[in-house]
């Protein structure tokens, strides 16, 4: 049976939300984003209690080799779905969510069979042996830009030929243009660094001109994180300003392009010690970590309305 004390395989995920649709019918619909470069379907999963609710839209695992992120995806969704607890209860009924577990399909699988450090998509070069690029330098905002993304098909941050070259981000943007109205928060999950990351990732002279209130919820964020047993500490800020230029994310694009107030990254444990690795044993303290950040973070945004 399906839990969180083990990193499961594509097929086994998909299998478990399949069993999760079928048991909540009345509040889970699925939604399909699209195909994969190697011909995957690209699933979704939404959940609403009641209409009228606002939206945050959730993408992870855009980076193969960030498994501790479907693994959080995976065990929020089931918090949504049959905890109990005041504040779990708050954003199930009070928000409609929309969550894609495993989003680069291709590489996630590459990363179990073949390549545990993979990263990129699968979609050969045309006239480069290397394969793939990096999906979250593939979104058609400051592309290519400032030194935030690679030209060269070989590196690990490959922007891809044209934006919108790889499949999945090309069917990732058309998704969410279709239902740009039925959210309003955008998270990306990533691993790893312990980081609350928010717009620009373009660069560092600028910010955003809600920059103030993008900050104080990055505090709520990590303070409720912070205050949890473990004490793990994030830091939050823009990705230009705390971590590196990167540009063309998904983040940024959704941001920038679909004029979104709120849009985060969020880097799961660790600092480095295991990095990618993350022991399964750190899979539920990561998730209860996630869960008191977002709490926080949805009671945050909608106090400063
Ligand atoms: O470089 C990335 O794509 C992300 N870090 S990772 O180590 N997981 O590869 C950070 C990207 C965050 N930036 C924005 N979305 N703006
Ligand atoms: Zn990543």
């Amino acid at each position: 049976t399906f839990g969180w004390t083990k990193y499961y395989e594509l097929e086994e995920i998909e299998a478990w939300l399949d069993e999760v649709l079928a048991k909540y019918p009345s509040v889970t619909e699925e939604f399909i984003v699209g195909q994969s470069y190697e011909g995957r379907t690209i699933r979704g999963i939404t959940i609403s209690h009641k209409t009228g609710n606002p939206g945050i839209f959730i993408e992870s695992n855009i980076h193969a080799r960030e498994w501790i992120t479907s693994a959080s995806a995976t065990w929020f969704i089931n918090q949504l779905l049959t905890s109990e607890e005041t504040e779990v209860r708050n954003l199930a009924d009070n928000y409609d969510w929309h969550i894609i577990p495993v989003f680069n399909v291709d590489g996630f699988e590459y990363s179990h069979k073949k390549n545990r450090m993979w990263r990129k998509t699968r979609q050969p070069h045309a006239t480069n042996e290397c394969i793939g690029a990096d999906a979250n330098r593939n979104f058609d905002s400051h592309w290519l830009e400032n030194s935030g993304a690679s030209s060269n098909p070989c590196s690990e941050t490959f922007a891809g030929d044209t934006p919108g070259s790889e499949p999945e981000a090309k069917a990732l943007v058309e998704y969410l243009t279709k239902i740009k109205d039925n959210f309003k928060i955008y998270i990306s999950f990533h691993s790893y660094g312990q980081y609350l990351l928010s717009p620009y990732g373009h660069t560092k002279e600028e910010f955003p001109e809600n920059y103030d209130d993008i900050l104080t919820i990055g505090k709520a964020f990590a303070d409720a994180i912070e205050a949890l047993p473990y004490g793990t500490v994030y830091q939050y800020g823009s990705t230009a300003d705390v971590l590196y230029v990167a540009t063309g994310t998904s983040v940024d694009w959704v941001f920038n392009e679909l004029d979104k107030e709120i849009g985060y990254t969020i880097e799961y444990r660790d600092k480095g010690r295991y990095g990618f690795l993350l022991p399964p044993v750190q899979i539920i303290p990561n998730c209860e970590e996630l869960m008191a950040g977002m709490v926080a973070l949805v009671a945050k945004t909608k106090e400063l309305g």
